[in-house]
């Protein structure tokens, strides 16, 4: 490979990194690759417009790093820092994360490409980066003491390698990893195929599944919790925040879900049996799909869903139910059936505003939070929100909506509102006397 000042130009894709303007040194990789290594990395931060998408894959909430060209090679540069984050309106806390999101940037690229990523280090300990799924020489792996010194706050460090498959992957750190992946690092790595795909996508989201244990009245992630966590999140945001899925009617839509939480999740998907055609080895030959409507996606793994658009609004979330639902006390005593009328007078007296819920179930919550007569402590989202064309939705975790229209222009992904469904096809009202009909039921 020949390298010279002239190619080592910025291809015309490069806007984001400003180029560093030392001359580049030249060294050799671990497969004996003469490779530039710019004296310097790009320091200067361009701020990007925070509406930025920019790749072919929708990142739910979050946006895809542009690159430059050097030399053939697609240059990136992660910047492992804090980051003031919000889960949805109501909630924020000083997250870490890259380039001033949690999760970080997505990186988008093409099998056979030659990747150059710079990761410069702005936290207060040191984090290295680990490619999550990529195969690559050993040195690259990112496994800070095994495979490479850490990177310490303040440095940079260049990684560098071919990219030889495509799927869904994803990047996070591998030091003090219990700390800094309980406060937000994490990305996407997307590699397309070279040869494009056998069955052509319209629409492609991703995400990544998530947990925070941010305590009721906090600011910052508890990164000593392993279960019991507060906030269950696809790409760092509860619902009603995380971003509604579009489509239109008859679009082939692919998800590609990773996992770096510390639970399984099942991920069930209404309306449609979706077929489970990709995981960690990419897309899979056409014979191994299989029809699901919940896949789990295990800690640690990536799962790819593809299905036909069918109009309608569509629930689309974990099935664990406590992960669909946003911070709650989980010492909470069970006051199911618990009649508690006298208790409630007598524990205003110690604790003003004391008020009595549970005895029927907890779907109460929702309308004592929204009547605005109940008050949680700062910073913390109800247990259960959201507004639907018929009522309270009462989630507030991993839970969304897909969207698909008729009528939706390929390509647009506003919300287009809430499904007008054809007359007669709701569930509706018929009676209001509980001993209505003449129901077979068991004796005991
Ligand atoms: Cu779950």
């Amino acid at each position: 490979m020949n390298i010279t000042r002239r190619n080592l130009m910025l291809g015309a894709g490069g806007s984001l990194l400003t180029a560093a303007s030392a001359t580049p040194a030249l060294a050799q990789d671990h497969s004996g690759h003469t490779m530039p290594t710019p004296a310097k990395a790009p320091t200067k931060a361009s701020v990007v417009d925070a509406s930025l998408r920019n790749g072919k894959v929708r990142t739910l909430n979050g946006w895809t790093m542009p690159h430059r060209m050097n030399a053939g090679v697609k240059e990136f540069h992660l910047v492992a820092e804090a980051v003031e984050h919000e889960f949805a309106p109501g909630s924020t806390a000083t997250c870490w994360g890259y380039n001033g999101s949690t999760p970080g940037p997505t990186i988008e690229a093409v099998e056979g490409d030659r990747v150059r990523i710079f990761v410069t280090n702005k936290l207060g300990e040191a984090t290295t980066i680990h490619w999550h799924g990529l195969l690559l020489p050993s040195g690259m792996d990112g496994v800070g003491g095994l495979t490479q010194p850490k990177i310490q706050p303040g440095e940079t460090f260049v990684y560098e390698f071919e990219l030889r498959q495509h799927g869904t992957h994803m990047y996070h750190p591998h030091a003090d990893e219990m700390v800094q992946m309980a406060l937000g690092m994490m990305g996407l790595f997307i590699i397309h195929p070279k040869a494009g795909e056998t069955l052509a996508i319209d629409r492609d989201y991703a995400f990544i599944l998530h947990n925070f244990a941010l305590h009721p009245g906090t600011s910052r992630p508890d990164p000593a919790v392993l279960q019991d966590f507060d906030l269950w999140t696809f790409n760092s945001k509860v619902f009603p925040a995380i971003e509604t899925l579009v489509a239109r009617s008859g679009e082939r839509v692919r998800i590609r879900i990773g996992n770096l939480s510390m639970w399984n999740h099942p991920i069930h998907l209404h309306g449609v049996q979706f077929e489970v055609t990709g995981g960690d080895g990419g897309r899979r030959p056409r014979a191994q799909w299989r029809k699901e409507v919940t896949e789990i996606v295990g800690v640690g793994q990536m799962r790819d869903i593809e299905f036909t658009a069918v109009p309608g609004d569509w629930a689309f979330h974990c099935h664990m139910a406590h992960h669909t639902m946003g911070p709650m006390g989980h010492d909470v005593p069970n006051t199911l059936g618990v009649d508690q009328s006298g208790i409630e007078d007598k524990l205003r007296g110690m604790l003003p505003g004391y008020m009595a819920m549970g005895k029927h179930g907890m779907s109460e919550h929702q309308n004592h939070i929204d009547s605005g007569h109940m008050q949680g402590p700062p910073n913390t989202l109800a247990m259960m929100v959201g507004k639907g064309p018929f009522g309270n939705i009462e989630m507030g975790g991993m839970f969304t909506v897909l969207k698909v229209r008729d009528e939706q222009p390929a390509g647009d992904y506003s919300d287009p509102g809430w499904y007008e469904h054809p007359d007669g096809s709701v569930a509706r009202r018929v009676s209001t006397d509980p001993d209505f009909g003449n129901p077979p039921r068991r004796k005991a």
